[in-house]
């Protein structure tokens, strides 16, 4: 399957979907909103795909919502639409997702970085919320997932000043997971996308959805939300293999049963 506004590659067990409109630094307009949901569904529905990372370009992740596209639009278009709520499909992927952020991540491209399960930057990463400059607000998940991030004060300065964080202070303030040479950035996150296609396929769906529940839940009933789903890996092959390979001091070989 090919894409207008993306390119796609699979390494072995793992996708990685670069974002693919260079000439406007990868701005996310309707069609790449429909690219990837369909990119994405189709890696969730392919039991050979395992993780799957998602990439710009050297000088951008991607700079924002394409402002050209919204400029003109009105109240009535927007909400009738229910402009880009199509995002939700993508973060309803159930597969583990790493976004590699070199240069530009700002707006909804700040947005789409977070919405994955893990983001590794380049040394040349810049991420912001600079929609106010524009005279609106963050709109796919910025004021929210930020916050949870990097906690109220930076996500409050960040999105009121439209300023940009570096890679490094990224890192310290916990929005990345890792910062990489962004000459070795698709390498790496590829490396770390291979570690996690190696693990036994349900327990990786059972850890994604643990540590989202994180952020939806109480912790009493995050703490039993997890145990439940531990104690329901012990109806898995996969969980008597990987305890039987332990104590044999061999490699365990997954079904994903
Ligand atoms: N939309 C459309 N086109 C863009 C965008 C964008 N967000 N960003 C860059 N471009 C285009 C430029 O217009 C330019 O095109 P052209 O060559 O035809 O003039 C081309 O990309 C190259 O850009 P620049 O010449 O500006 O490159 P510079 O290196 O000088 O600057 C910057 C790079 C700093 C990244 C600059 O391009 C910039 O400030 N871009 C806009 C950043 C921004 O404001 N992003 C937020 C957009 S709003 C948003 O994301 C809202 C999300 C929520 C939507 C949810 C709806 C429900």
């Amino acid at each position: 399957m090919t894409y207008e506004t993306l390119l796609i590659e699979q390494h072995d067990a793992v996708t990685l979907v670069r974002l693919n409109r260079p000439q406007a630094l990868n701005a996310l307009n309707s069609q790449t909103l429909a690219d990837l949901i369909a990119a994405f569904a189709a890696y969730d529905a392919d039991p050979a795909q395992r993780c799957l990372v998602l990439t710009g370009s050297e000088k951008a992740f991607a700079a924002g919502a394409d402002i050209k596209e919204m400029s003109e639009q009105s109240f009535a278009d927007m909400y009738g639409s229910n402009f880009f709520a199509g995002y939700e499909r993508v973060t309803a992927t159930r597969k583990p997702v790493i976004a590699a952020v070199a240069g530009f991540a700002l707006g909804g491209g700040c947005e789409l970085a977070m919405m994955a399960d893990f983001i590794i930057a380049a040394d040349t990463a810049k991420f912001g919320q600079p929609e106010i400059k524009l005279a609106v607000t963050p709109g796919m998940g910025g004021s929210q997932r930020l916050v949870r991030a990097i906690g109220k004060a930076k996500a409050m300065e960040m999105c009121l000043t439209g300023r940009m964080m570096d890679a490094a202070e990224a890192e310290r303030a916990g929005l990345v997971a890792r910062v990489v040479p962004a000459e070795a950035l698709v390498a790496e996150a590829l490396k770390t996308a291979a570690t996690i296609a190696a693990m036994a396929p349900l327990a990786v769906l059972a850890v994604k959805e643990q540590v989202e529940a994180a952020f939806e839940m109480p912790l009493s009933a995050g703490i039993r939300y997890e145990r439940r789903l531990f104690h329901a890996l012990f109806g898995s092959q996969d969980q008597k293999e990987g305890m039987a390979a332990f104590v044999a001091k061999r490699p365990g070989v997954w079904t994903g049963k």
